[in-house]
């Protein structure tokens, strides 16, 4: 029986790729954080909580890198643990560092030092690519970050390169562009859009406070992102490759879509605040997934209007059984409103 171990087992991807490598007939080891409260609801809405071993591990702490990999004895590893909010990493730009670029290599010399047979895969992202001006991004475009998130991802994503070229390691960068699912963390955009599209449908809420809701994302759905993930550590030699569904469409128009779906005006609900504005964004990404289509066999599936649908009925249905009593695993009932979260860095007027 293979063996995988997957750091960020409670993220939206970590849960969605336990359950594809679960389904695969992998043994599932997964890192977690201590945290004060735990945070293993997307684990549980799959279904999969009961079927994966949980390993204790910070990527701020090699030793505990070190530990997983000598007790979990992975095949596959998938380092899928970042500060991966963008907008956070503004604020915490030292931690991002640390975490989402840093991590990486230590990771890296563990896997050279006790473990050169693993294969390693690296969540990399279309973020690399910056605010740029190529119609679209392959393998072959160049990379200009444009925040502190995605400068460390691409020091972790050089890193992967060099100990690839330099150690003979089987480690491939994925860089995927958006991708989103019910699971989806509520700082997301378009997951903060659904959840308040259903709380506004149910009047439970009035509006909501967006950003630069004229910027454009390529977004495809997650379960199908994870499946590219395995392909990559499945081929004879390692390498990079962009996932995406070559589509891409302003956050308007998602909110539109959102709307639409529960018979409101977008227009009406919508307030912009300042707040969310990043002091610099990416203001358009469409991604090139053909050398995945060839080399892996890969394409998506699910399109733009399915993927809202998919993601505002869950939302809906959520907060119905909510409001009817009904309790199960979930974030969005404790959440605060992002009002309450001070000290955003806003973009400086000059
Ligand atoms: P996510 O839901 O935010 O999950 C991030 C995971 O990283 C969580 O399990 C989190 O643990 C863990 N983590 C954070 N800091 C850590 C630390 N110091 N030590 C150990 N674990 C830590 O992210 P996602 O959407 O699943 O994305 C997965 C990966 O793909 C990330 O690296 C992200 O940057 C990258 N990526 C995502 C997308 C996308 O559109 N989703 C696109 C390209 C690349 P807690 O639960 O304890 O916070
Ligand atoms: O949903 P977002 O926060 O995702 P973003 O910044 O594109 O990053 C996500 O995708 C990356 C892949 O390209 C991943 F690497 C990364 O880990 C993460 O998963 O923001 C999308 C767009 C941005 O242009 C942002 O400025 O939406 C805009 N936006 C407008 N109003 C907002 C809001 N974003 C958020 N989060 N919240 C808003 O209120």
């Amino acid at each position: 029986m293979k063996h995988a171990l997957i750091t960020g087992i409670t993220g939206q991807d970590g849960a969605y790729l336990a359950k594809f490598l679960l389904n695969k007939g992998y043994k599932v080891f997964g890192t977690y954080r201590r945290l004060s409260t735990p945070n293993f609801w997307r684990l549980q809405y799959l279904g999969i909580f009961d079927q994966v071993e949980l390993l204790p591990v910070d990527l701020l702490d090699s030793f505990s890198i070190i530990e997983s990999i000598k007790i979990s004895k992975p095949d596959e590893i998938y380092n899928l643990a970042a500060q991966s909010f963008v907008g956070a990493s503004f604020e915490q730009p030292l931690a991002s560092a640390e975490i989402t670029g840093l991590g990486v290599v230590k990771f890296l010399e563990s896997i050279r030092n006790i473990a050169p047979d693993v294969k390693f895969y690296q969540a990399s992202t279309s973020e690399m690519f910056g605010d740029n001006q190529f119609t679209e991004q392959s393998e072959e475009t160049i990379f200009d970050p444009s925040s502190p998130y995605a400068a460390a991802k691409l020091y972790a994503h050089n890193m992967v390169k060099i100990y690839r070229k330099a150690y003979g390691l089987f480690a491939c960068n994925g860089i995927l562009f958006n991708h989103e699912s019910p699971l989806r963390g509520l700082e997301f955009v378009t997951r903060k859009i659904t959840n308040a599209v259903a709380k506004i449908s149910l009047g439970l809420e009035d509006h909501i406070e967006l950003g630069n809701i004229d910027a454009k994302r390529d977004w495809g759905f997650a379960p199908e992102y994870v499946e590219a993930m395995w392909l990559m550590l499945q081929q004879k030699s390692p390498d990079d490759y962009v996932i995406a569904t070559n589509e891409t469409h302003t956050i308007k128009e998602f909110l539109e879509v959102a709307f639409d779906f529960v018979g409101l005006d977008w227009e009406k609900h919508i307030k912009i605040d300042e707040r969310f504005m990043r002091p610099v964004d990416v203001r358009y990404l469409r991604g090139n997934f053909q050398k995945s289509k060839s080399d892996l066999g890969w394409e998506p599936k699910t399109r733009f209007n399915d993927l809202a649908e998919i993601m505002l009925k869950s939302d809906i249905e959520r907060w119905d059984n909510w409001s009817n009593g009904k309790h199960f695993a979930w974030d969005a009932w404790n959440y605060p409103n992002e009002k309450k979260i001070l000290s955003r860095k806003l973009k400086l007027d000059r």
